[in-house]
């Protein structure tokens, strides 16, 4: 058999096993695995580790935040800085705000997109307007067009959408077989923890983690599970950041409800003490949901262990730390008007090796299922990405074990000019990242261009052998026949 590119000589890293082969790629995807594999272009692996690429399944990139605000990543940094990370697809958010139409949101991103990613990218559709035209017309038509999951928020009163709009788009969700993901905090005791700090003048960027208490979120993620409970929809909570809303997802999961879960690194690594700086610089790591407290960084790695969460995704929302950015509106601005996000797309992997497998956390096929194959799960692209499987894409990264390294900003290659994680020491790092066979970054160096990346069209949703729920109020044999369930 000819090849391309042969990887050789590594371990092979799946979510379920390690073993010792050569990696065949013959036009842009895993031909062969086997031994004594051999082409003109060699990758010598001897002594590292072949995964698939990650897949950073939630990043906000050149995306509007609601009050106008860009983030500072377009698709070509956003790409560049995720790859350095040891990714090999991404896939942001494409978001509508209000009197927009879906299909002009996704043209809007598509003109953002194409052309411009060095990596394979998709994107979930952020719905805040659910009309009845969006509702009847443009979900499906998103759908047709190969976005299969749709984000909620429960806050943000631009964004936000009532009980009875969530219930819809899960509906239509679940009817086209997309996954719907939700930013779970309760807007209103956001709000009058709001009001109150602002009238005590507390209103420092340390003081917004106060404003989003635990229990915020603890009352939308129960809200959230009821309400897919209701439908029988599929629900992905995002960014969990506390032990009573990781509790919620873990029980619901255990009951054969299809709920997923995803935590954040800046989660497991930072604490809300570490916003407490003078000025504006505790604006840096001002985030929704706020960073916790050390206790629950030790619930939330027993969650990683236990299943509760199916990914660990960076969140990666780039603001410059000027007027570009988190401070738009001037220094002692109060956090009311700081732009929320952190960067974060480069170190999430390097972090969570680190961090997880080094430190005996999780095991290596773990990390694997963390950082790539859940995802790729979830969100339609399996078996195409987020495996080492015959026919998959070459999207492969070969780590070094070994290497030591510090997170530092200029090792990021992102926009945000810092880094939450700045001088943390890290063992473990990716060396080369292959997209479909081509080497993008390679010891240290750009190889892909922008536009190398193409826009993937991703299947539907498969919850596998879950059981899912059945209200009785929504069963035709307990509810005198009507047929109203999705
Ligand atoms: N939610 C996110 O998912 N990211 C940034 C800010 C937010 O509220
Ligand atoms: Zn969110
Ligand atoms: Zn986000």
């Amino acid at each position: 058999m000819r090849f391309d590119t042969v990887i050789k000589g590594g371990t092979c890293v799946t979510a379920s096993e390690m073993f010792a082969a050569d990696i065949g790629v013959s036009g842009g995807r895993i031909a062969a695995l086997g031994e004594g594999l051999n082409c003109e272009d060699v990758i010598d692996a001897r002594g590292k580790l072949v995964m698939p690429g990650g897949i950073e399944a939630h990043a906000h990139i050149a995306q509007n935040s609601a009050t106008g605000g860009m983030t500072a990543d377009d698709y070509t940094s956003g790409s560049i800085s995720a790859a350095f990370g040891g990714n090999s697809c991404i896939i942001p958010f494409a978001a509508q705000h209000r009197g927009m139409g879906v299909t002009e949101t996704l043209d809007l991103y598509d003109s953002r997109a194409i052309g411009a990613s060095v990596l394979d990218y998709s994107y979930h559709l952020i719905v805040s307007d659910p009309t009845e035209k969006v509702l009847a017309e443009e979900l499906p038509a998103a759908f047709l067009r190969g976005i299969t999951s749709f984000k909620l928020f429960m806050t943000y009163d631009k964004m936000l959408v009532n009980d009875a709009q969530f219930l819809d788009v899960l509906s239509v969700a679940k009817t086209h077989g997309a996954l719907t993901m939700v930013h779970a905090e309760n807007a209103g005791m956001i709000k009058w923890m709001t009001d109150r700090l602002l009238a005590c003048g507390l209103t420092a960027p340390k003081y917004h983690a106060l404003s989003h208490p635990a229990l915020a979120e603890e009352e939308a993620i129960h809200r959230a599970i009821c309400l897919a409970k209701l439908v029988d929809a599929p629900l992905l909570i995002v960014h969990v950041s506390t032990p009573e809303g990781a509790a919620l997802v873990q029980s619901a999961r255990a009951q054969g409800a299809k709920i997923y879960g995803e935590t954040c690194p800046q989660y497991l690594f930072l604490t809300r003490d570490d916003m407490d700086k003078p000025g504006m610089e505790g604006a840096a790591l001002m985030c929704s949901p706020p960073l916790r407290d050390a206790a629950t960084q030790d619930v939330l790695w027993q969650h990683i262990q236990s299943g509760t969460f199916d990914v660990v995704s960076s969140d990666h929302s780039p603001y410059r730390m000027d007027e570009t950015g988190k401070l738009a509106h001037g220094e002692g601005a109060p956090f009311t008007v700081i732009a929320n996000g952190m960067p974060g797309i480069g170190a999430r992997l390097p972090m969570l090796f680190s961090e997880g497998v080094g430190k005996g956390r999780i095991t290596l096929p773990e990390f694997v299922a963390l950082s790539s194959t859940n995802a790729a799960r979830l969100y339609g692209l399996l078996p195409q990405k987020g495996t080492l499987t015959v026919g998959a894409d070459a999207d492969i990264a070969i780590w070094d074990p070994d290497k030591r390294g510090r997170i530092c900003v200029d090792n990021q290659h992102d926009n945000a000019g810092y880094s939450p994680f700045e001088g943390w020491e890290v063992q473990g790092l990716p060396i080369t990242v292959l997209s479909r066979g081509k080497r993008v970054v390679d010891q240290g160096a750009l190889l892909a261009r922008a536009g190398h990346g193409q826009f993937l069209v991703r299947a539907k949703f498969d919850a596998g052998g879950r059981m899912g729920y059945l209200a009785p109020e929504l069963d035709p044999a307990q509810n005198f026949g009507a047929d109203i369930a999705p």
